[in-house]
């Protein structure tokens, strides 16, 4: 991962999240170095023991004599040890705390940022993979904190402070176990080029593994539609297995790399032995000393040791925190502008496409070509078109979803991106083409986008999309808990749901994607109906296919291919005699045109 496109390196951004724990981190920390130069007392206060015990028989005094020496010593080696002890508890206190305080912050933001980006954000990631980084990712960094930089201020004290010891006590047998570190930081380093992008392979899996699994579930109707079950379980199987066999492999490197690092490690009392051995021949070092080596050999040996864990989680925390930083640090491209006009009341309604030319970003051909119109306030504009022609990406101009390559949108006169973006979205309402509902009951659905609805007012406005009488027949009405988990609609009812609650928040604008286009004509009628006789001032929009539905509006649209190639009303069209007035003769009949 590109590190220099974020503004803050990997540990500097961590750091930014401790925001308000950094004193009890850096108090962690102290607390971590303390207790690890704690573990120098046994060691030592054993030495002075020994040494007196060999000078009391040496000297041929009775130890009775040093007997409160003694006492002495081992008090502050009992004590001290206790006080270890309760070191080490609250430095794992403070750890969980400012872990756990880093990662509820980093997630609040996250889900923030997740929440504020704009279209082409939620058309580039996929939900499995969001999902990764907010979970595992996100603990990897956890596990950092808490854990990783702990380990590493806990080796590199312990390695220090028993050095240091050892070259107090003799220089010579210091250095005979100390210069063998060097080896031990090359193996080490050779490792972590290993060792990095075998984790970064690994996280690319397991985000591709929840994706799948997350369609899976999410599709899971389509799964059984098509009797892929069995395809779709050996297609997880294959890369559960793939995951699981990357992992292991990341695993084995540090194997390689293991017998050597053991072999070192395990030297060093060898080493110990001899050397020391000689020196308590030649009277350079005494029992005590010796004791004292060999007590806090592992101080030297553990660190190496630790060192290749520490490498492979620090990779894993590299890995996973590039992923939740390229989150963390994108920006959505439509934005406020610096001088958007705040408009907190409501809009007159009236919209207009001027010369509007559009291309997705990622798309080969331009979706829509000059495109100009103008809807008045509280007129009925209608389009209509093939599939695939540009109806959706049109009227996504509109809350500035997407924002034209050449060309503006406008209401009220103002061009859309001078608007303050929550202003303006909150004055349309917008039912779109794949209707989602929440796991909630149908009031909370339809009071989504206006919490403050009275139970009147939320059945006037299933009543308005004719949702009403079907709501009623449930046994728990408006109580009824829908959305993934909750009771099955049909595609017709979750239109109405999502028709009532575009028109709950009383829009300026209310925009209709194909709204009506799985309810049968009946229905449509009433709904049309309703939709003329609302009690708020509002412009329409509405993209249909049925001819019912545009027929009473004040302007129809055809596009084809991303142009306007007929407008006007039903009746100018049906006279021009050209799409349109085809589209008549197929849906209502040869008689029924002339009639109309
Ligand atoms: P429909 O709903 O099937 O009646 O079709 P329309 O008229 O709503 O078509 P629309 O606007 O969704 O799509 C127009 C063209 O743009 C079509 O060729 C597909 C393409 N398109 C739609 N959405 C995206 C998108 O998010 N990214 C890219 N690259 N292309 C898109
Ligand atoms: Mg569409």
């Amino acid at each position: 991962m590109d590190k220099k496109k974020y503004p803050k390196s990997r540990l500097g951004w961590l750091w930014e999240n401790m925001s308000g724990k950094r004193i009890l981190f850096i108090a962690a920390l102290f607390g971590t170095a303390l207790y690890n130069v704690l573990q120098l007392v046994v060691p030592h206060y054993s030495r002075q023991l020994i040494n007196l015990f060999s000078e009391a028989e040496k000297e041929h005094l009775p130890l009775a004599d040093k007997s409160d020496t003694i006492y002495h010593l081992i008090f502050l080696m009992v004590a001290l040890t206790l006080f270890r002890v309760v070191v080490v508890y609250l430095d794992c206190m403070a750890y969980e705390r400012v872990s756990q305080g880093a990662l509820f912050r980093i997630r609040n933001y996250l889900y923030d940022k997740i929440q504020r980006q704009d279209m082409k954000f939620y058309s580039t990631y996929r939900t499995g993979d969001l999902m990764t980084r907010v979970t595992g990712d996100l603990d990897a960094v956890r596990h950092n904190i808490a854990w990783v930089i702990r380990c590493i201020v806990e080796s590199l004290t312990l390695f220090l402070s028993a050095s240091v010891y050892f070259f107090l006590i003799n220089v010579k047998l210091a250095l005979c176990i100390v210069s063998i570190a060097p080896l031990i930081f090359f193996i080490v380093f050779r490792f972590r080029k290993k060792v990095g992008p075998m984790h970064k392979a690994l996280r690319e899996k397991l985000a591709g593994m929840n994706t799948d699994a997350q369609e899976n579930i999410s599709g899971n109707r389509v799964v059984k539609a098509f009797a892929r079950e069995e395809y779709e379980k050996e297609k997880f199987d294959a890369s559960n297995k793939d995951y699981r066999d990357t992992n292991m492999k990341t695993q084995m490197v540090w194997l390689k790399f293991f017998p050597f690092v053991e072999l070192i490690a395990n030297a060093l009392p060898v080493i110990l032995l001899l050397v020391g051995g000689v020196f308590i021949i030649n009277g350079e070092i005494t029992m005590g000393d010796y004791t004292a080596f060999s007590l806090l050999i592992w101080a030297i040996a553990n660190p190496m040791r630790m060192m290749g864990n520490i490498m492979n989680e620090f990779q894993r925390f590299s890995a996973a925190s590039d992923k939740i930083m390229e989150i963390y640090y994108s920006e959505p491209e439509i934005v406020n502008h610096p001088d958007a006009i705040p408009h907190p009341g409501r809009f007159e309604g009236k919209v207009e496409f001027d010369l509007v030319s559009f291309q997705y970003e990622d798309g080969k051909l331009p979706v829509l070509k000059d495109i100009s119109f103008v809807a008045e306030p509280g007129e009925t504009v209608a389009i209509i078109g093939e599939t695939g022609c540009g109806k959706t990406s049109l009227i996504q101009m509109i809350p500035r979803f997407y924002e034209p390559n050449s060309g503006k949108v406008l209401v009220d006169g103002v061009p859309v991106e001078n608007y303050n973006m929550t202003d303006l979205r909150k004055n349309i309402g917008l039912a779109t083409q794949d209707v989602l509902l929440y796991s909630d009951s149908i009031e909370g659905n339809i009071s989504y986008g206006a919490t403050a609805l009275t139970a009147e007012e939320v059945e006037k406005y299933a009543r308005y999309s004719a949702a009403s009488d079907f709501i009623h027949r449930m046994p728990e009405g408006y109580d009824t808990i829908v959305g993934e988990r909750g009771v099955g609609l049909s595609g017709g009812q979750k239109q109405r749901i999502s028709l009532a609650r575009a028109l709950a928040i009383k829009p300026s604008i209310l925009i209709l994607d194909d709204t009506t286009s799985a309810v049968d004509m009946e229905t449509e009628k009433q709904i049309q109906h309703s939709l003329r006789n609302l009690d708020f001032p509002c412009t329409k929009i509405i993209i249909a296919q049925r001819i019912s539905t545009t027929k009473f509006a004040d302007k129809i649209l055809v596009l084809k291919d991303g142009r306007i190639i007929e407008s006007g009303n039903h009746k100018d069209l049906v006279a021009a005699g050209g799409y349109y007035s085809d589209l008549v003769k197929l849906q209502l009949g040869d008689s029924m045109v002339s009639a109309s």
